[in-house]
């Protein structure tokens, strides 16, 4: 197998690899090969930084030295370690959720405001449920108490969560009973931080508890406010059309890329990309029109509810460059890799790399600071730049792989599975009754990033196919859903492909993809919501932890990562990681994560990297579910046999 065919499942990546090979650019991959070997005591968690006594690091072997200077020994470290990682990752979705409030708040103060509510269900339903009165006001007021409360979410000092009253009563037990139910995540946030400092908290188990609650503050908080007001500015996705992976540039369009996360910029880029008179300086300058396509979750946040084509996920960033295609890649914050700014300053390529917050500014990036209050004319400002350096294109250079596969995107917990009932039967009794039948094994969220450290989407798309081909409803979000669609996986017809017979016969009957895209990163929260109301709809158990679903993160490499597989394991979810926790040199942490934590909450981590391996532990864990719930085993044969219990029981 070719080097580039080694590091990228996705023929277009390997294609754009083998293209830049032996030039002086330099990807992901080369850099990762250059750190070879890492080190193993980050790898196993067990260095420690955190005062300047040290650093310090404890002998994986169990010899000396066995604690850091503090008397901290591998426990206490590799549960501080990765506790503040859940604190960068909730803090990440969260200031994402507050930058939305605070442009839903400003938008309803503002009559000039370049942002509206454009989903008025949505923002009612969100009225009723915070107890906002809606008679007789008019909809800016409604938004406004509504931008309000969610606001003061961010910083809820005492009580509980607001939006965790939507998870299922005996989850909240469990979140109660083990003392983890959720204030403000900033508050959580800031009590890690606190607890992390030399000295304070010395107890393992205590220390991801308080880890627990930052995450669920993220995942029913900060993440879960950042999808719901998304959909009240910018409206609740529907069913959409659209097409993924680098061939969705256009060799003779000024081709535009946002990459980042928050749909605040993604939003008025795409606005300014369809004004008329940016149209007309494009065709002046000799381009037939602009083109815009999305990198990593904000590429989702436009796909879902625009159809805007995907250009790649997050190991294709600097790929998308190099095609020497792109007029200008307009980055606002996470997953956006430093490398880019070195890669512009090779001057091979005429890529403007423009950064916009305040939050984030890149070596080598031309810094447009975008302001709410502004946001069209600087988005209008941005896109004449990108246009204007469309005549800096060397056409001679223009490398485009061919490759864009279509799709269906926009799924939602609203639309997701009441499609499966039509418009005579809008709930989800369908899916329901699907699983309970055994026509759907089970459901599965298979979610995050990608890492140079496994082949590029192979994770992906081989846990995917395999799951689905074994009647199990898949849905992604992230760059696991860029990988799928790329794979043709999000097609109606990747059903008849793809999928056993029993998911096929679902898929059939509505129209729907066996892998249903259901958006950014932050909108995990949506997949916690799909949970809750398959437990509401009864049948299925009482809580989340009594589904037949599982969850998995095949590539994953960031923080966001971490905070949300501990908010989706807390709320009762199996999830299988990819990449281990680095946290394997501590047994009484290693324990509790993939042991202890079932106990209180009904999920547990596992790490296994053979994707095939992982959606087979995945598929046990559903079928021991089936089997607890006295449901019978797949209706149709599956390629991956359901075990006999004690089979099932000695897999753990
Ligand atoms: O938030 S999946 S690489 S793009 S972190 Fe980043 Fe990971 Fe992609 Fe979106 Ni999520």
């Amino acid at each position: 197998m070719k080097v580039s065919d080694e590091r990228s499942a996705d023929p277009a990546s390997a294609e754009m690899l083998e293209h830049i090979s032996g030039r002086a650019v330099q990807t992901a991959w080369d850099r990762h090969e250059a750190q070879q070997p890492q080190c193993g005591f980050g790898q196993l968690g067990i260095c420690c930084r955190i005062c300047t006594m040290g650093p310090c690091r404890i002998d994986p072997f169990g010899g000396e030295p066995s604690m850091g200077v503090c008397g901290a020994d591998a426990d206490i470290i590799a549960a501080r370690n990765l506790i503040r990682m859940i604190a960068s990752g909730a803090s990440a979705h969260s200031d994402h959720g507050r930058d939305v409030a605070h442009t839903l708040l400003e938008a309803s103060r503002s009559e000039e405001s370049d942002y509206q509510v454009n989903d008025e269900i949505k923002l009612r339903a969100l009225a009723m449920e915070l107890d906002v009165p809606t008679e007789g006001r008019e909809l800016r007021e409604i938004a406004r108490d509504v931008a309000e409360i969610c606001f003061a979410q961010f910083g809820r000092q005492e009580g509980e969560l607001t939006f965790a009253a939507r998870a299922p009563r005996d989850q909240r037990d469990r979140w109660h009973r083990a003392g983890v139910m959720p204030r403000g995540v900033d508050r959580e946030i800031v009590e890690i931080m606190h607890r992390t400092h030399i000295g304070v908290d010395n107890d393992p188990v205590n220390l991801i508890l308080q880890g627990v609650r930052a995450a669920l503050a993220d995942g029913w908080g900060g993440s879960m406010i950042a999808t719901d007001l998304s959909d009240v500015l910018f409206r609740t996705p529907e069913w959409i059309t659209s097409r993924a992976n680098l061939g969705v540039l256009d060799p003779n369009a000024v081709n535009l890329i946002v990459h980042g996360h928050e749909p605040t910029l993604s939003e008025m880029i795409l606005a300014a990309t369809q004004k008329k008179d940016l149209i007309e300086l494009a065709k002046s300058k000799g381009a037939t029109g602009i083109n815009l396509g999305g990198i990593c979750c904000t590429a989702n946040e436009i796909l879902m509810r625009h159809g805007i084509p995907i250009a790649g996920n997050f190991l294709q960033q600097e790929l998308a460059i190099a095609t020497g295609a792109v007029e200008a890649m307009i980055v606002d914050v996470q997953c956006i890799m430093p490398a880019l700014g070195k890669l512009i300053d090779l001057k091979d390529y005429h890529t403007k790399l423009i950064s916009t917050s305040p939050k984030a500014k890149f070596p080598f990036a031309e810094h447009i600071e975008f302001d709410e209050s502004r946001a069209m004319e600087i988005a209008v400002r941005i896109v004449r730049q990108a246009v204007e350096n469309f005549p800096n294109r060397d056409k001679d250079k223009v490398h485009i792989p061919e490759q864009s596969n279509p799709l269906v995107a926009g799924f939602t917990a609203e639309n997701v599975f009441t499609a499966l009932g039509g418009r005579y039967r809008p709930s989800y009794r369908p899916l329901n009754d699907a699983i309970i039948s055994g026509r759907i094994r089970g459901v599965a969220g298979v979610v995050g990033c990608n890492n140079p450290k496994v082949r590029h989407d192979y994770g992906h798309v081989e846990m995917t196919k395999e799951l689905i081909a074994n009647d199990v409803l898949v849905a992604v979000t992230g760059c696991t859903a860029v990988a799928d669609a790329k794979a043709g996986l999000l097609c109606p017809e990747a059903a008849l492909e793809y999928a056993g017979e029993g998911l096929q016969e679902i898929c059939r009957a509505v129209g729907i993809p066996p892998v249903l895209h259901l958006g950014s990163c932050v909108d995990n929260s949506r997949i916690l919501m799909v949970l809750t109301n398959m437990v509401a709809e009864g049948g299925l158990g009482e809580s989340i932890a009594d589904l037949p679903v599982a969850g998995a993160a095949p590539e994953w490499m960031s923080e966001k990562a971490v905070s949300i597989g501990f908010y989706v394991v807390a709320s009762g979810v199996y999830t299988v990681l990819g990449e281990p926790l680095p946290v394997q040199g501590s047994r009484v942490v290693t324990d509790f994560v993939t042991k202890g934590m079932e106990g209180l909450f009904g999920g547990k981590f596992a790490f296994e990297s053979d994707p095939i391996k992982a959606a087979r532990l995945m598929m046990d864990h559903i079928d021991r579910k089936r089997q607890a719930l006295h449901l019978p085993g797949p209706m149709y044969e599956v390629p991956y046999v359901p075990r006999t219990k004690a089979e099932v029981k000695a897999a753990g």
